[in-house]
């Protein structure tokens, strides 16, 4: 495997990048996630407070699930810009790639400076013009919080709760491996600066509206257990979705719930696209079975134990292909 020889900018040529510049563009990937959206809020609420004018447009919906979040009523969706905003530069957080965002998203702008790119995604091509990631890092929130206090920008009570919001659902809660010390040291530099865990872990995980789980009930309803049951699958089709009226969000996380199975190895998640591809996520909980590269083999990619491909329809088809791939590994195992 080629490992990636990128430079990484510094904190310090971001800031100083970001200083002369008035009018800012956030924007991270499409069907946007708690980091996605926690690490966009810190940063724009950090970089007001300096006095810049920042636009946040993503080319999806925030997912109700966040906004309980202050600083989602920010975001503007990118169908709704008819004239390109001018900005100085943009800051692209938690896309791995430059198609990540949609093109929607870019076209909301007209950039006069340049792209910073700001990930952590191993798979990240570093697209920007000044490029910072760091695939140590569990959460793109994780490194917004290091960039704001090494440059001396504050972090207002909306940010901090955004950043918690980021670090933890990307994460698992603080469960994932990547979960480092430093990870949990600036949990608690975040309660220390006044942030309610109880609250919001609340809004986080406890307070999903009851679609999500009749469209839980429908998916085990039909789960797909193969190899001994060390590889479980469960298959959303559009039907299904629609008939729960399922929204942007609902399924976020809903893999985890048979990854938690005891024999479970490989969980896969696929997901029937209104244009007929298969959208794919897959966990492993064992490095000695890449995920990463089994989505390789479909045009996708990720990590070793997370990791997504868009397949070609129809949805028994690609399950079938890619399942097959995943038992051909596991059985390597043995
Ligand atoms: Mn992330």
């Amino acid at each position: 495997m080629a490992e990636a020889t990128h430079h990484t900018d510094s904190f310090a040529q971001i800031a100083n990048a970001i200083t002369p510049a008035n009018t800012l563009g956030i924007i991270t990937h499409r069907r946007p996630d708690g980091d996605a959206i926690g690490s966009s809020i810190a940063l724009a609420e950090a970089l007001k407070e300096i006095g810049k004018t920042v636009h946040l447009v993503n080319e999806d919906e925030v997912p109700d699930t966040l906004r309980f979040l202050t600083g989602t009523e920010s975001f503007h969706a990118a169908r709704e810009i008819e004239t390109p905003i001018p900005v100085d530069l943009i800051v692209v957080l938690d896309a791995a790639g430059h198609d990540r965002v949609g093109d929607g998203t870019w076209a909301a702008f007209r950039n006069h400076g340049p792209v910073i790119n700001i990930d952590h995604h191993v798979s990240n091509n570093h697209y920007g013009d000044l490029n910072h990631v760091d695939t140590a890092s569990p959460a793109t929130g994780q490194i917004v919080f290091d960039l704001i206090t090494a440059s001396g920008w504050s972090l207002t009570s909306a940010g901090r709760d955004a950043l918690f919001a980021a670090i933890s659902t990307d994460t698992g809660s603080f469960r994932f491996p990547s979960t480092g010390a430093a990870t949990y040291r600036i949990a608690a530099d975040l309660v220390d600066r006044g942030l309610d865990v109880g609250h919001i872990s609340q809004q986080l995980y406890e307070s999903y509206p009851m679609r999500r789980l009749l469209l839980l009930r429908d998916l085990l309803q039909d789960m797909d257990i193969r190899e001994g049951g060390r590889v479980v699958a469960v298959k959303l089709t559009l039907e299904m979705a629609e008939s729960v009226g399922m929204r942007p969000g609902d399924t976020e996380g809903l893999i985890d719930v048979i990854r938690s199975i005891d024999s479970v190895i490989v969980a896969v998640f696929f997901e029937e696209m209104s244009d007929g591809k298969i959208r794919v996520s897959s966990r492993s909980k064992t490095p000695g079975i890449d995920v990463g590269r089994v989505c390789a083999v479909f045009g996708g990619g990720g990590h070793q134990l997370a990791a997504g491909a868009r397949m070609k329809g129809p949805l028994e088809e690609a399950a079938e292909r890619f399942l097959t791939e995943v038992a051909k590994r596991i059985n390597g195992i043995n």
